[in-house]
C-alpha cells in the first residue's frame, strides 16, 4: 500500500476543499487516508472517495502510522502540533502562518521551487499565504526568464479569506442592502447593515464589504502596514529565492466569495515583451491565460472560483517604466492558494 495521509482540520473550510480534492483525482498514491480535527468534529463521517472514514481527535496518537500529515488549522495549534506530527514519524506540510518565515521551514510553490522540499531540518515544509500564491506561478514563469527585480502590488481579497465567518458576514449583508437604495450617501450601507442586525463590532472586515472595498486585510503592523502585506513582501522574496526583491504591496478586501485578485506591477533585469511573457503564461501547465484587448478578454474572480489553475489577463507593457509588465491574476484562494498547493506538496513529496 501507499503513504499514510493525513488531513489535520478536516472538517474547516480549506479541510473540505482537501476533500473534494481527493475526490475529483483520477488516482491518489495514498494507501490510508486519515481525517483529524478537534474533538468538537471527532466522529463526524465523511465520505472520501467512496469510503466512509471517521473523524479522528486530533491527538498525538493520532499521527502514528502516518507519513504526511497536511495542517489547515489556526497558526497556533500547526504551531502546537506539527512538530508533535514530526515526532510520531511524519513530515508536516502546513498552512497556517506558524512557520512560514523560519529559516529552517522551506516556504514551497511546486511550480517555482519544488527542489526546496528536500531541504526540510525540522520536518515540516510551509504553505505561502493565499495572497502571495496566487501570483506565484505567474511570477516564477518570469522571473526564470526575465529576473525579477521589483514588485508593487495591489490585491483584491475575497472574503473567504477570512474563512466560514468572512463568507457568511458577506453573505448576510448583500442580502441585508438587497433591493435598498443604497450606496448614494456616505455611512447608508452602515446603517442599512446594522438595521438589519448586523453590528459593525461584530464584522471580521473593518467596515461594510457589501457595495464597498476595504483597503485592510489582516492585522495591524508597523508603520501603517497590515500583515498580509508584510507576507506579500517576506514571502516572495523567501519563494522566488530574492531576498533583495523590492516589494511594495497594498492589501483590499471585496465583496467577492472566493478568489482573490491582483493587479501586478513587476520589473526585470531584461527587456520583456508582452509576447515574451504569453509564450511563458500558455507554456505553464498551471496557467490559464486569458488576455484578448481585441476581444475585451480578460479574467475576472466569478470566472475563476472552482478552478485550479491561475488566470492570466491584462498583460502590458508599462508605457513610462522599462523593462516592466503590468497584469491581472486571478486564483481561487482555498484552492490554488490554500488546500492545492499544500496537496502538490505532498504529492511532490511522494513521487520523491
Ligand atoms: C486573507 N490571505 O485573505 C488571508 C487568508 N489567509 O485574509
Amino acid at each position: 500500500p501507499g503513504p499514510t495521509v493525513a488531513i489535520v482540520g478536516a472538517t474547516g473550510a480549506v479541510g473540505s476543499v482537501m476533500i473534494d480534492i481527493l475526490n475529483s483525482r483520477e488516482n491518489v498514491p495514498w494507501g490510508e487516508i486519515r481525517l483529524i480535527a478537534s474533538a468538537r468534529s471527532a466522529g463526524k463521517k465523511i465520505t472520501v472517495r467512496g469510503v466512509e472514514h471517521t473523524v479522528v481527535e486530533l491527538s498525538p496518537e493520532a499521527f502514528d502510522g502516518v507519513d504526511i500529515a497536511m495542517f489547515d488549522v489556526p497558526d497556533e495549534l500547526s504551531a502546537q502540533w506539527a512538530p508533535v506530527a514530526v515526532e510520531r514519524g511524519a513530515i508536516a506540510v502546513d498552512n497556517s502562518g506558524a512557520f512560514r518565515m523560519d529559516p529552517e521551514v522551506p516556504l514551497v510553490v511546486p511550480e517555482v521551487n519544488a527542489d526546496r522540499v528536500h531541504e526540510r531540518p525540522k520536518g515540516i515544509i510551509a504553505n505561502p499565504n493565499c495572497t502571495t500564491l496566487s501570483m506565484m506561478t505567474a511570477l516564477g514563469a518570469l522571473h526564470r526568464e526575465f529576473g525579477l527585480r521589483e514588485l508593487v502590488v495591489s490585491s483584491y481579497q475575497a472574503a473567504s479569506g477570512s474563512g466560514q465567518e468572512g463568507i457568511d458576514r458577506l453573505q448576510e449583508e448583500i442580502a441585508a442592502v438587497a433591493g435598498k437604495q443604497v450606496g448614494e450617501r456616505a455611512g447608508d450601507v452602515a446603517e442599512a447593515l446594522a438595521a438589519a442586525g448586523l453590528l459593525a463590532e461584530q464584522t471580521p472586515f473593518k467596515a461594510p464589504l457589501a457595495m464597498n472595498v476595504v483597503p485592510w486585510c489582516g492585522s495591524r503592523k508597523d508603520d501603517g502596514w497590515t500583515s498580509e502585506e508584510l507576507k506579500v513582501r517576506n514571502e516572495s522574496r523567501k519563494i522566488l529565492g530574492i531576498p533583495e526583491l523590492k516589494v511594495s504591496a497594498t492589501c483590499v478586501r471585496v465583496p467577492v466569495v472566493t478568489t482573490h485578485s491582483l493587479a501586478v506591477h513587476a520589473v526585470f533585469e531584461r527587456e520583456i515583451s508582452v509576447e515574451q511573457a504569453h509564450r511563458l503564461f500558455e507554456a505553464a501547465p498551471s496557467i490559464v491565460l486569458q488576455d484578448d484587448p481585441a476581444g475585451e478578454v480578460f479574467p475576472t474572480p466569478a470566472g475563476v472560483v472552482g478552478a485550479d489553475p491561475t488566470y492570466v489577463g491584462r498583460v502590458r507593457q508599462a508605457l513610462d517604466f522599462p523593462n516592466t509588465l503590468e497584469f491581472f491574476v486571478c486564483g481561487d484562494n482555498l484552492r490554488k492558494g490554500a488546500a492545492l498547493n499544500t496537496y502538490e506538496i505532498a504529492e511532490t513529496l511522494v513521487q520523491d
